[in-house]
């Protein structure tokens, strides 16, 4: 992007205020309301011109982009990156821009009470919509949905194609999340002219696109906006508290209805807030935790109005889990009992279709998850698609829950501007996410420098921010800086930490990663006196070398790495350690460098989701620590190992 341009931008990101409006409830069908998707091909075109302008300056928006020249067909969802033969789009910086059209049901575009809804999941990194040239909405970050309401202009033409633009840039500055820069390459014997390059401080190829899913949903006039669900156990009853927000009226009644799995109503509340009283409640407990885990409630809001013309309904029904989360000294509780967290970290990644949401992909990975005995997974490094924390409420897979606050190494990004961005963007993650049973814990970050002067300041707000958005949950943020050095850390509920002993130092030592990782739990245990958990560890290796005695990039090696880590865990885990996450659950694209061989291959799965050998080495451990951990809860354990065959899950 030019230099003009950018500061333009820049500026524009700044203005933004906290406190977001509205809420940011999933599409649902019901009664009252319709869901028209519009995933398949749209057209695309990225700007190549030098200063990635030309769209704007021509006003590519204000007609049908095949009228202002060459478009392809892109996918969506997808990231455009790897979908084409052409290197340019493989590695582009700047604006794409994406355009459909779309015809509205009669019924939609002749109900003027009707609200239309357009509603994008994510678009990487910065999008502005428009639809029939008019522009509708902006958005920055590229990992949480936006909204804009469309029915006046669908309602204008009705029987009329409705043409929706978006354009997206991925362009990622110091104060973007997460950040980055943009280095221009001015001298003229080594680089051509306008030469640039995006740089970036984390380790996955920065995908960019329309990467979930695009939709039309409508609502009535008058319409349920938010719900915040939060629950309690008092012995065997279950608590629900709620908060309904409406919309478009001040008059109104609410009647909520708690259905259990079997379709019976278990109890039923008015109004905008109060509480249920669920007697004998069955509770969400995470998988391999309990014989009948992830036991999800509807509860069904009803929203009435009285008109001069008749009586508006709005339904909305919410899944629910009735669960507690606490950290209490060294422990960390669900339901009042101590959970470990064997589990992995993920990206949303694969061939192809880059950071694009596929359901055949999501269900691959669940059941991976399911066979290989992982009770969690934390979201590194950015918030998931939706549909992945759906399944995570019906599959019992815990979760912590991280923000992209990714690569945070740059002094000007612990500044004020990049602090608001952040306040901003924990407000938004937290009011999607808020009513998962599945997300126990927030991440606000991973390993930013959190040892310059500025984090203190940073991390204390951040998390005293989100804390206050969210009470309920404890916050982390996760670290790599040695402890009496990090200036966040006093401020989390659970120490999270990473190291790679025996591969980004004493590389092929593995008999040093015992003792070094020992030290490192003792060190920080030591000085805080807080729950740890080893939230990322590993060593990349390439599926099919092989050597023994172990070197690295072998599978050989990444397995004796895991092993030597797991001596150090297997000592801890009984006392204060309540975690390991392996680092990574599948092989995963970053950005060429020689420490990369087509991409990080941490994976214990491949790219393409096949079992390296550490993956048996962990289903192996993670059985057996359910087994060991989750025994008093679950009787049924030994029968399921020793009964499935390897490829069931019945
Ligand atoms: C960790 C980062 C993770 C990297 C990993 C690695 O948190 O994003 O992919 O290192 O180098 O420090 O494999």
């Amino acid at each position: 992007m030019a230099p003009g341009l950018w500061l333009a931008w820049a500026a524009a990101l700044c203005a933004g205020a906290l406190a977001l409006e509205g809420g940011m409830l999933y599409p649902r069908e019901s009664p009252s309301r319709e869901r028209k998707d519009l995933d398949g091909l749209w057209d695309f075109r990225a700007d190549f011109s030098v200063d990635r302008n030309q769209g704007f300056r021509e006003r590519w928006y204000q007609s049908p982009l095949r009228e202002s020249g060459p478009v392809l067909d892109m996918p969506v969802p997808a990231s455009f990156n790897d979908v084409g033969q052409d290197y340019k789009l493989l590695g582009f910086t700047g604006w794409v821009w994406y355009e459909r059209q779309v015809m509205v049901p009669q019924s939609w575009a002749q109900n003027l009470g009707t609200r239309v809804i357009l509603r994008i999941g994510s678009a990487h990194y910065y999008a502005i919509v428009w639809v029939n040239g008019v522009h509708v909405a902006e958005h920055e970050g590229g990992h949480l949905p936006f909204e804009a309401d469309i029915s006046k202009l669908v309602q204008s033409n009705p029987g009329e194609l409705s043409r929706i633009t978006i354009a997206i840039n991925n362009t990622l500055t110091p104060h973007t999340l997460p950040p980055g820069i943009i280095e221009h390459r001015t001298d003229r014997s080594r680089y051509p002219n306008n030469y640039f390059i995006q740089s970036t401080n984390f380790d996955f190829f920065n995908y960019a696109g329309l990467h979930r899913p695009v939709l039309l949903y409508t609502t009535p006039p008058f319409y349920i906006d938010d719900i915040t669900v939060t629950t309690e156990v008092d012995q065997s009853t279950g608590l629900v508290n709620y908060e309904v927000a409406v919309r478009s009226s001040e008059h109104f009644e609410l009647e909520l209805l708690l259905w259990d799995k079997d379709g019976k109503v278990v109890a039923k509340g008015a109004g905008s807030q109060g509480q249920l009283k669920v007697p004998n409640a069955q509770l969400w407990w995470p998988y391999l935790m309990h014989e009948q885990p992830a036991y999800l409630y509807s509860l069904e809001v009803t929203l009435t109005v009285q008109t001069g013309a008749g009586i508006v309904s709005d339904i909305y029904t919410l899944p629910v889990g009735i669960r507690t989360v606490h950290v209490v000294n060294n422990q960390f509780l669900i339901n009042g009992k101590p959970f470990y967290f064997h589990g992995v970290n993920k990206h949303e990644d694969a061939d192809v279709r880059g950071k694009g949401f596929d359901w055949a992909l999501v269900m691959k990975d669940f059941n991976l998850l399911r066979w290989l005995g992982a009770n969690s997974f934390r979201t590194s490094h950015y918030p998931y698609a939706e549909e992945v924390m759906q399944m995570c409420d019906r599959y019992g897979i815990v979760v912590i829950d991280e923000c992209p606050g990714v690569g945070i190494i740059l002094p000007e990004s612990f500044g004020n501007v990049s602090l608001n961005h952040h306040l901003e963007v924990m407000e938004e993650l937290v009011r999607r996410d808020k009513n998962h049973p599945s997300v126990v814990m927030w991440s606000v970050a991973n390993e930013p420098v959190s040892s310059l002067k500025p984090a203190a300041y940073y991390f204390k707000t951040l998390i005293a921010h989100t804390k206050a958005l969210d009470p309920n949950r404890p916050v982390t943020f996760v670290s790599n800086t040695k402890p009496e050095l990090d200036l966040g850390a006093p401020y989390v509920d659970v120490i999270c930490i990473n190291s790679y002993y025996s591969w980004y130092h004493d590389f092929g030592h593995l008999e040093v990663i015992r003792l070094q990782a020992n030290t490192n739990f003792e060190n920080w245990y030591k000085l805080y006196q807080k729950p740890i958990i080893q939230t990322e560890y590993g060593a990349d290796s390439i599926p099919g070398f092989h050597q023994d005695p172990p070197l690295m990039f072998s599978e050989e090696y990444q397995k004796s790495v895991m092993q030597q880590y797991h001596l150090a865990l297997d000592q801890k885990r009984k006392d204060y350690v309540i975690g390991e996450l392996i680092w990574n659950f599948a092989d995963f694209m970053t950005n060429q460098s020689p420490l990369r061989v087509i991409g990080n291959k941490k994976g214990i799965f491949t790219r393409q989701r096949q079992p390296k050998e550490a993956a048996f080495l962990l289903k192996e451990r993670y059985w057996r620590i359910a087994n060991e951990t989750m025994q008093p809860c679950l009787a049924a354990i030994p029968q399921y190992l020793e009964n499935q065959p390897f490829y069931s899950f019945d």
